[in-house]
């Protein structure tokens, strides 16, 4: 028999039998958010729009794990208990991968299943700098990564090409500094309202949102609105895609020639407005201040900047969190969370980087580029992606790792979570997004939500599983590519 479609794998799941239960005479009971996203889901589903009433019952319990939950399913009715609002929301989404047709019938199989998470931080990013992507796009993806029991979605709010978050206190940088993209795409920005209703949306699905201004590299933008803060473009590390020019939009997909001047005191007062009006919006925890591939920026320069504007961010009560390479630097303030975006197999200094985070009290949440990158190239074939990151970055590659061994020496409790971020140099729509994000989207959930690689949780069940939930994300209108890799059922 083919393994229950379910992704991420439960802690624990146990067949009780061949008896299923018909959803077409169910009502719903219970708390009254978790029982509209159960209608929402089984609708979506199956076309049934479930009564209040007996059958499908949406109870909390004290006392598990954080986002935990319990789900029992017989052939007279369903019970779904969660630990908090997420948990009972996990098992909603649970509820909605074992829809299946029996016939004529929509069922739920017999199943015991007790769920909760491996890391607290399960995150996806999107880059909404290099193709400006709206708010119907990214409720879109949050949807997707909610159903995957993601919790964390990172906007990367700011690169070379636009600046897409509307400051009050900095109106130019939206103003003169969000018109352009990559390859001369539409440019945009969210206003203040914008955020708000994506901050929102995503809580309403469990999701926090870190927002990243990029500095002080990935800046070019921010010399549009003020040019007296940027420094003159350093074009001997362009490698690839055109070369910029001072005060005019950058359309290429070079990287790390802009730096801020960081010997300036007006960068700081620059620094402290866009991350005091940033930490205003924002009620999560974490405000991420990039730190990335300032190629343009000397060693020490990149310290010194790296640590006053760390400390601008823990001066507003907030964590501020960093690129790995701001782990080289000594006075980078305590606590900060460093995000590792080198190989499964490290090269260089990236995993001395990470774990400088772990010594000054900080955790590191894990982004291996050669795994889960989500715009390296799921095939050699595929029109979208990159493929810096050791080439094609295959579902069996974007699955097969291990968390706690990419970092050598790094402690399991020191590892915050996992991050799959999708870069958009090549992505401009929703249905790129799907078709660069799907299915790997589903490996970075099951490493990030699932106990380690075993005999339960093997890649060849993967395959199954994931194959399993075509017709779900068929129905949800998500555009997956059907990779060969994946028994699609
Ligand atoms: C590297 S990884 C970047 C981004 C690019 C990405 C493309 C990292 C922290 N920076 O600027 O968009 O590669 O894959």
């Amino acid at each position: 028999m083919l393994p229950l479609p379910l992704v991420p794998s439960p802690a624990d799941v146990e067949v009780t039998g061949d008896a299923s239960f018909p959803l077409a005479d169910a009502g719903v009971t219970g708390d009254p958010d978790a029982a509209a996203a159960l209608r929402a889901m089984l609708a979506a589903r199956t076309g049934l729009d479930l009564p209040d009433g007996d059958g499908i019952v949406l109870a909390s319990a004290e006392g598990g794990p954080a986002e935990s939950y319990r789900l029992e399913v017989s052939a007279t009715g369903i019970r779904i208990t969660g630990a908090d609002a997420a948990g009972l929301f996990y098992g909603v989404q649970t509820v909605g991968q074992l829809v299946r047709r029996d016939g004529e019938r929509w069922v739920i199989p017999a199943v015991r299943i007790e769920d909760s998470p491996r890391f607290v931080y399960r995150g996806v990013m999107l880059d909404v700098a290099r193709h400006f992507h709206d708010v119907a796009t990214v409720r879109a993806y949050i949807d997707r990564a909610a159903s995957l029991k993601l919790n964390v979605l990172h906007l990367h709010l700011s690169d070379d090409q636009g600046w897409r978050l509307e400051l009050r206190s900095r109106p130019a940088l939206t103003e003169k500094g969000s018109a352009a993209a990559v390859d001369g795409a539409p440019g945009g920005f969210y206003t203040q309202d914008d955020y708000r209703a994506i901050v929102d949306y995503a809580a309403s699905r469990h999701m926090t949102v870190i927002p990243e201004f990029d500095m002080p590299g990935h800046t070019h933008a921010v010399g549009l609105a003020y040019p007296e803060l940027a420094e003159a473009p350093v074009t001997d590390v362009i490698t690839e895609g055109s070369t910029p020019v001072a005060g005019e939009p950058y359309t290429g997909i070079a990287v790390g020639f802009s730096s801020l001047r960081v010997h300036d005191e007006a960068t700081y007062d620059f620094v402290r407005d866009v991350f005091s009006e940033l930490a205003e919006l924002t009620p999560g925890p974490w405000l991420h201040l990039g730190g990335d591939e300032s190629l343009g920026t000397a060693p020490e320069d990149f310290a010194y900047f790296v640590a006053r504007a760390s400390a601008v961010i823990a001066d507003l009560g907030k964590t501020p969190m960093a690129w790995h390479e701001a782990g080289a630097v000594a006075s980078l303030a305590p606590g900060t969370v460093g995000q590792y975006w080198g190989f499964v197999t490290p090269t260089d200094a990236a995993p001395q980087h990470a774990r400088a985070f772990a010594e000054r009290g900080g955790r590191v949440v894990l982004s291996p580029a050669d795994a889960i990158y989500l715009d390296m190239k799921p095939t050699a074939d595929s029109a979208l992606g990159l493929t810096w990151a050791n080439g094609v970055t295959s579902l069996e590659r974007a699955y097969a790792w291990e968390p706690s061994t990419v970092v050598e020496d790094l402690a399991e409790d020191a590892i915050l979570g996992v991050e799959a971020p999708l870069w958009t140099e090549t992505v401009a729509t929703l249905a790129d997004i799907d078709a660069l994000a799907f299915p790997r989207i589903a490996a970075a959930a099951e490493i990030a939500w699932s106990p380690g690689l075993g005999p339960e949780r093997t890649w060849e069940s993967f395959r199954s599983r994931v194959g399993g939930l075509g017709p779900l994300w068929t129905t949800l209108g998500i555009h997956f590519p059907a990779l060969e890799e994946v028994p699609w059922t």
